[in-house]
């Protein structure tokens, strides 16, 4: 596949990416930053493109890429690829040259922890220094005064220029659009999720095989092979990026080299792994957002050339920051390298660790330096959402207990606090249950409103098993898009209108919808998802594609398609009524992530060699914090349609909520 790659060859004016460049290259000179796997380091045969050389440009000695190019090819390996500048050449380890990388796939755990001893300054290890991955963390976090990943040396702190805070700090809200050509680069709430990286092309890749769609598929992933570049003066939120971008291109990746190849034939002629470069290229651009971050949550935003911004603020959401997990641990595990998923695990425990003492419960918006709550917001929507989601499909896809404790933790927390209305869904009397925003260290209510972001929860609960509830708030819903034909981006619950008005095109209500049609096989969803359908194309269709609602009662539409609108609100529908889709297939387990990408659940990304080394934090992470363990919830095996043929027929041909409490969710929303 030749590289059409505008701009491949051409150093960049200034180094870019200096500091994970720098921080890389001090792992790698001591040996302790883990090679790729020998499929991605065997040279590329002549006239076939280079992996990951292409894409970085690295050609000439002292090239400025090629320090880059060693420190995000995980320390060398492809001499190639690893010559280049002095640090470059430091950082470079030939395959078995030093022996030693830590978590390297294969290496016994003992033999690692031997290995790092070996390595380290006897000042480091210590007089008391015994064999073991806990002490020898311990002596470098006493040397370094910090939380290192496991063996490795501290970052040079790179200077930076003050940092203020300043900007939006959680997802952008579609704001109405001047028409194209007078759009401006300065509008960040609008650039810096498109990223100039072609985003809708990318977040749509699964979207087509899924539908079985395999000429389209290989032509779209060819397309981005050949022309999108992360090399780019662009500044993109971290969140963003990752879910919608780094998720799409690992979830074609994977149906690419997919042995079974279920959709159909979704191979591609001379695949050299492109898309996982690709990916690890973008987040070897991300990683500067761990870095000088005095708690370990990262940046909001970064520059894809030059790292974070220097005007960047100091304020993220919980979702944004605690919600990398599921993508950089997929990334670490298929490249064998910790790093990424050490870094993601890192924020969600930073933020894990600064829940109230009292509730249990977290924040919306945190200061990533003081580790101060500036949003004490605590709720199911925005600015928290997937940070919950991502606890358990975390669990999901990698079995790593802790985040399962997280999870059911945090759920009970959800249940004590944010719970509202009866008991029980289909039975007794009192309000239907509904989950509001409260403070998160009095539990008070904060505000009447619920945003359309929450829908997506029912589906959770679908996951975990918890479907009754999952059908009251589904219900609830519902009843508020026959009102209106869509979502409010806000609604009020007490005025019983619309607080803020616009809609666009999120896919949350059809994605519980498609879970709940799984786990009960309820025909209601059937008909739920089918009325969606036909308020999409009555309301949001345009000539070419669909528009948002700017507003949800006068229908007018602002000149936007949001890259989910094909990668999750379009695939989930498509799903909910294709019955014989190999995604929910018996025999077949797939696992979506926040942007809807599948992943297929198997043992591979459950293997980490560094897990040992991840628990680094045991005995301290609680900080003597009360840990709520409430019994595991058993875990439903998602997409297995045998669960769903034990939904009994009484069940699955009424109404999946008794009629007098349909009724009552109608009237709350006044639609009678
Ligand atoms: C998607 O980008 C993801 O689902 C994210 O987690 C929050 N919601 C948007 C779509 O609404």
């Amino acid at each position: 596949m030749a590289s059409a790659r505008p701009g491949a060859g051409a150093p960049p004016a200034r180094p870019p990416r200096r500091a994970v460049a720098r921080l890389r290259a001090g792992w790698a000179q001591r040996g302790l930053l883990p090679a790729l796997p020998a499929q991605l380091r065997t040279p590329a045969p002549e006239g076939r493109r280079r992996p990951l050389a292409a894409w970085f440009g690295a050609r000439g000695p002292a090239g400025a890429r090629g320090s880059v190019v060693a420190a995000a090819a995980g320390g060398g390996g492809g001499g190639r690829r690893a010559r280049g500048s002095a640090a470059a050449r430091r950082g470079r380890v030939r395959p078995g040259a030093l022996g030693l990388r830590a978590g390297r796939p294969g290496m016994r755990p003992g033999r690692v922890r031997e290995a790092l001893q070996r390595r380290l300054p006897a000042a480091a290890a210590g007089p008391d220094a015994r064999p073991g991955a806990g002490h020898v963390r311990l002596r470098l976090r006493q040397l370094h005064g910090a939380r290192l990943p496991p063996g490795r040396a501290q970052p040079h702190p790179l200077p930076r220029p003050g940092a203020g805070p300043r900007g939006p700090v959680s997802s952008p809200r579609p704001r109405r659009l001047p028409p194209r050509g007078r759009r401006r680069r300065s509008n960040l709430n609008i650039n810096d999720v498109l990223g100039n990286y072609s985003l809708t092309l990318v977040d749509a890749l699964d979207t087509l095989a899924i539908m079985g769609n395999s000429s389209e598929f290989q032509k779209a992933v060819k397309l981005v092979i050949n022309t999108v570049s992360f090399d780019k003066d662009s500044t993109v939120q971290v969140f963003e990026a990752t879910i919608r971008v780094l998720g799409s291109l690992l979830s074609a990746h994977r149906i690419i080299t997919d042995s079974k190849q279920p959709f159909g034939d979704m191979t591609i002629k001379d695949y050299d792994n492109e898309l996982l470069h690709m990916a690890h290229d973008l987040a070897v651009r991300l990683l500067p957002a761990f870095e000088n971050t005095k708690t370990g949550i990262p940046y909001p935003r970064v520059n894809l050339k030059t790292g974070v911004p220097p005007d960047s603020n100091n304020e993220t959401c919980t979702a944004g920051a605690g919600s990398l997990l599921v993508e950089f641990g997929i990334l670490s595990r298929l490249l064998g390298d910790p790093t990424f998923e050490w870094v993601a695990r890192r924020a969600v425990k930073a933020l894990w660790n600064l829940r109230s003492n009292d509730t249990g419960l977290l924040g919306n918006v945190v200061n990533i330096q003081t580790g101060h709550w500036v949003g004490k917001q605590s709720g199911l929507g925005a600015g928290l959402d997937s940070f919950y989601e991502y606890l358990l499909k975390s669990y999901i896809l990698f079995g790593e207990k802790e985040d399962l404790e997280m999870f059911n933790a945090a759920y009970q927390s959800i249940q004590n606090y944010l719970r509202r209305g009866r008991e029980a869904c289909n039975e007794g009397e009192g309000d239907p249950p509904l989950y509001v925003n409260v403070n998160m260290f009095s539990g008070q209510l904060m505000n009447t409103w619920i945003d359309s972001l929450q829908a997506f929860f029912p589906g959770l609960q679908v996951l975990i098993g918890d479907v009754e509830d999952a059908i009251c708030l589904h219900a609830f819903y519902y009843a508020i898009w026959k009102r209106y034909g869509a979502l409010p981006e806000r609604y009020n619950w007490q005025l019983q209108a619309p607080d803020v008005l616009f809609y666009p095109l999120r896919p949350e209500l059809v994605e519980s919808t498609y879970l709940l049609y799984q786990a009960t096989k309820n025909p209601f969803y059937l008909h739920v998802g089918m009325d969606i359908l036909q308020s999409l194309e009555k309301y949001t269709k345009v000539r070419c594609g669909y528009a948002t609602l700017h507003h949800v009662i006068d229908k007018s539409k602002e000149d936007r398609m949001e890259s989910f609108f094909l990668s999750e609100t379009c695939k989930y529908l498509y799903l909910l009524f294709d019955e014989e889709n190999p995604v929910h297939k018996s025999g077949t387990r797939y696992m979506f992530t926040t942007e809807g990408h599948i992943i297929s659940v198997d043992k591979h990304l459950r293997e980490s060699p560094w897990k040992e080394f991840f628990s680094e934090d045991e005995g301290q992470e609680q900080q003597g914090k009360f840990v709520h363990r409430p019994k595991s919830h058993e875990l439903k095996v998602i997409n297995s349609s045998s669960n769903c043929n034990r939904v009994p027929d009484e069940r699955r041909y009424s109404l999946p909520l008794k009629s007098i409490y349909m009724r009552q969710i109608d009237q709350m929303v006044g639609l009678v």
